[in-house]
């Protein structure tokens, strides 16, 4: 039975927002609204000189890497206004915030008050400045030393009957230094249960390109944008998610690049842009970077692509010279299946089934066809479906079928999201590890590495809500508000013996805990890192695959704050002992030792500590880039991937779950969504005004959305209805706040990402 005051709890409260104010939504993107927004950020929250000087820091050279996004800086040259963005000015004012959540919150507040405020107002009342523990039974987080906190939690280790009962998370801001002590550490311990937010996000990405291509990242270089004919942009929202990409392809334009932009959503940001970087450009109405938009219905990408590769198909029998025979050829397998397949579709019904009209889709063939160089850019909106990897799989097909790929000019650019999520992976942050990668860390460090795979993160879930995982340590990240599943995941985390988060700033997850909680505050990507040998910097890995350094400059915002690296040492110490046969100390005095141990174990890192003090840093080997396929055949992989089933009956919607202009996944900056004219409030659901009228709704009143799988219903109360450019029986939402509407056990196929971009609902009007 739950006592009184836990079912007090809240894993996402229901609070209903009576003043949200609903305009038109806009077609550009940033100019001077985007300066103001970021200065109202910048200085509202950190002090005004301290707040500039960061904002110049951004994106140098010799400055930190900005924590907004994973979208790479110029190779040569940087704005001297500081590569910066609204967005990643918003991130970075929410680090350096001169709020502090100290002991004293802590004694003002219980969790379960805590528990009942909304994720902005938890996210706004500042950085994390002591250690804490809250220990059974108790209402309140307590001061608790560091050493206390690393000897709590190596004991609650060491006494488990396995060490597959821990589970070690990590978000995606976590450096490359922290994230390979930290695998090492865990290895150590004995379990590959390493999930990652990246199990949530671009995994559907790792494998299809894994699968088709062999690498599980993009082949892509910035400067491959500034040759291309033809960009394609899929289920992404750059205008907000990765607004510096918008300045790329506003160059890619001026040098004769077209654009598709694939979507249910005419995003602002892809429509036209301003630069605010640009005085000059300031003053006009802005590029128009879209030249052919396609209104997709959610989840018909692969319908669409279908569509457009079967009338290439019926040009090149015809008259030929559409397809790249020569690259075909040589370098793939498996191309007379696709044809084979594509012959048995009717193009007008994929385009009916994609929303598409004939027209539309024949334009997007033409313009295919005519581009000698291609590239595919995607998010979230092709990644976290049932059919998530297909999608991925469909998208490289077309490339293929171009020869658009190992190429300047052309290739795979998944957008990815958290800024050192790429490099995370590349460091060994996987419950998936290879067998070549655990060989390594084997000989250069003297153990026996665990070689069974580990738990993802829905398998994380679901092995601590059925007892049998009992640890869950989380370094960085919102285990709780960004899995699906809330309450399910809420259940899980509070059936741990122990819960432990290293956070930079208070949130959801602090908040429903193991029997046993602790906060480990750390330091953000903006600080002064100081260690025995004196200052430090990090390095992290581009969406692009190029390893740089970051350095922060910043005052910490508590002396009690540790680095992720010096706390992983600890820890290890703690629990290890004298089983470890690796001098931790060594390795986090000073952090050239760790970058030499990386360089032993991962393939690409040659002389690391060297080439990664050049301006810009280097970028690692890529096989797709170079046009070597290192897939199971040695080529590159036609696929043939079957279109969507949706059979939705005539009251239910399918539902994606999108990111406001003013949050950070979990963590919400502020509550407007600027270019989307929503103002105020975040409980909203966007729907098609023929969808509006047929249901009886009314702009302003409010509804709660319903999921229904398994038999199980799942409630989201008090959601605004705001009349939408959106197909019909299409809904959006915002993540984290539908989040309990999407189940743990609805995944994509090989890639376990949650369905987040593709929920069934019913939608009810509340009396
Ligand atoms: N400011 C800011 N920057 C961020 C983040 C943030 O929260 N805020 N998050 C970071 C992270 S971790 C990530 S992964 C990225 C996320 O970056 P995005 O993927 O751009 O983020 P989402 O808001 O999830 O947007 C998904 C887009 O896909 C579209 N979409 C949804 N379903 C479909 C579909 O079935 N087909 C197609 N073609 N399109 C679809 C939606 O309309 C929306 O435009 O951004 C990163 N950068
Ligand atoms: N419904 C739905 N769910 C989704 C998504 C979606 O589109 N729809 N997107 C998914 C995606 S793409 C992702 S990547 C995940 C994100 O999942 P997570 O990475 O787990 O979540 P974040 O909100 O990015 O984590 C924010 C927290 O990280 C901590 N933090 C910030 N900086 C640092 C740092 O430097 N060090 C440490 N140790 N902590 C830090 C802060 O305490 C902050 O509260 O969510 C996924 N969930
Ligand atoms: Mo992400």
């Amino acid at each position: 039975m739950k006592s009184e005051y836990s079912q007090k709890i809240k894993a996402q409260p229901p609070i209903k927002e009576e003043n949200i104010t609903i305009e038109t939504p806009k077609e550009v993107a940033a100019g001077l609204p985007g300066v103001i927004a970021s200065a109202k950020h910048i200085f509202g929250e950190m002090q005004v000189t301290g707040g500039l000087k960061t904002l110049f820091k951004v994106n140098q050279f010799n400055g930190f890497d900005c924590p907004g996004c994973a979208w790479p800086d110029p190779d040569h040259h940087r704005s001297r206004l500081g590569e910066y963005c609204e967005n990643g000015a918003k991130a970075i004012a929410e680090e350096a915030t001169a709020k502090r959540v100290n002991p004293d919150f802590f004694a003002k507040y219980t969790v379960a008050e805590l528990s009942n405020y909304s994720d902005y107002w938890i996210g706004k009342q500042g950085r994390l400045t002591h250690p804490m523990i809250l220990k059974p039974g108790e209402r309140h987080y307590k001061k608790i030393s560091w050493v206390e906190a690393f000897k709590l939690i190596g004991k609650q280790l060491n006494e488990l009957a396995s060490p597959n009962e821990a589970i070690f998370y990590t978000s995606g801001r976590t450096s490359n230094e922290a994230a390979f002590l930290y695998q090492l550490f865990v290895r150590q311990y004995g379990t590959n249960n390493l999930p990652d937010c990246s199990n949530m996000c671009h995994e559907s990405s790792g494998v299809a390109l894994g699968e088709t291509l062999g690498i599980g990242k993009g082949s892509v270089k910035l400067e491959d944008f500034y040759q291309t004919d033809l960009i394609l942009i899929l289920g992404q929202n750059p205008g907000t998610n990765h607004p510096r990409m918008l300045s790329a392809l506003k160059i890619a334009k001026e040098k004769g690049a077209k654009i598709i932009t694939i979507n249910p959503l005419p995003e602002a940001g892809l429509m036209r842009f301003i630069n605010p970087q640009q005085i000059s450009s300031m003053a006009s109405s802005g590029t128009a970077l879209t030249d052919l938009f396609l209104q997709v219905k959610i989840n018909e990408d692969i319908a669409l692509l279908k569509a457009i590769m079967k009338l290439m198909l019926d040009e090149e029998e015809q008259n030929g010279g559409v397809f790249d025979h020569a690259f075909i050829n040589q370098n793939t397998v498996g191309y007379q299946e696709l044809i084979a397949d594509l012959k048995t579709q009717s193009v007008a019904d994929l385009a009916a089934q994609a929303g598409i009209s004939l027209i539309q889709v024949t334009e997007a063939a033409q313009m295919i066809m005519e581009a000698k160089t291609m590239i595919s850019c995607w998010a979230m909106g092709i990644t976290q479906h049932k059919n998530g990897v297909n999608n991925i799989r469909e998208i490289v097909n077309m490339l293929l079928l171009k020869g658009s790929i190992g190429k300047p000019g052309a290739g795979t650019c998944p957008v990815r999201g958290h800024s050192n999520v790429q490099g995370d992976r590349t460091m060994g942050i996987w419950e998936k590890p290879k067998p070549a990668f655990l060989d390594k860390l084997q000989s250069t460090f003297n153990f026996e590495p665990p070689r069974a795979n580990g738990y993802n993160t829905v398998e994380a879930m679901e092995a601590m809500y059925e007892g049998k995982a009992k640890v869950f340590f989380a370094m960085g990240g919102n285990f709780l508000s960004a899995t699906p599943d809330t309450e399910y995941t809420a259940k899980a985390l509070q059936n741990c013996e122990l819960t432990v988060q290293v956070s930079t700033k208070l949130n959801r997850s602090h908040l429903v805990h193991g029997k046993t909680a602790l906060i480990l505050p750390c330091l953000g990507r903006t600080e002064l890192d100081m260690q025995a040998s004196g200052k430090q910097f990090v390095t992290v890995e581009n969406s692009m695959g190029v390893v740089h350094q970051s350095r922060g400059g910043l005052k910490p915002a508590s002396p009690f704050l540790l680095s992720e690296p010096k706390i992983v040492a600890q820890l290890a110490k703690a629990t290890l002992g004298k089983n470890s046969k690796t001098d931790w100390n060594k390795l986090v005095d000073n952090y050239d030792n760790t970058r030499d141990a990386i360089e032993k174990v991962i393939p690409g890192f040659e002389n690391y500590n060297k080439r990664v003090r050049k301006k810009g840093g280097f970028y690692l080997p890529n096989c797709a880039r170079d046009g070597d396929f290192k897939t199971a055949s040695g080529k590159a992989q036609f696929s043939v991937n079957a279109i969507s089933q949706h059979q939705l009956q005539a009251d239910q919607y399918l539902m994606m779950t999108i990111r406001s202009h003013d949050q950070f996944n979990t963590t919400i900056y502020g509550l407007d969504d600027r270019y989307r004219g929503i103002f105020n409030g975040r409980r909203i659901v966007l729907i098609n005004p023929d969808d509006m009228e047929a249901a009886r709704l009314v702009q302003g009143d409010f509804v709660d959305l319903v999921s229904t799988y398994d038999g199980v219903e799942r409630i989201a109360q008090y959601f605004m209805v705001v009349p939408y450019n959106i197909p019909q029986q299409c809904i959006a939402t915002y993540f984290p706040e539908a989040n309990v509407l999407i189940p743990y056990n609805q995944f994509a196929d090989r890639s376990h990402t949650p369905i987040s971009k593709s929920v069934v609902v019913r939608v009810r009007l509340v009396d």
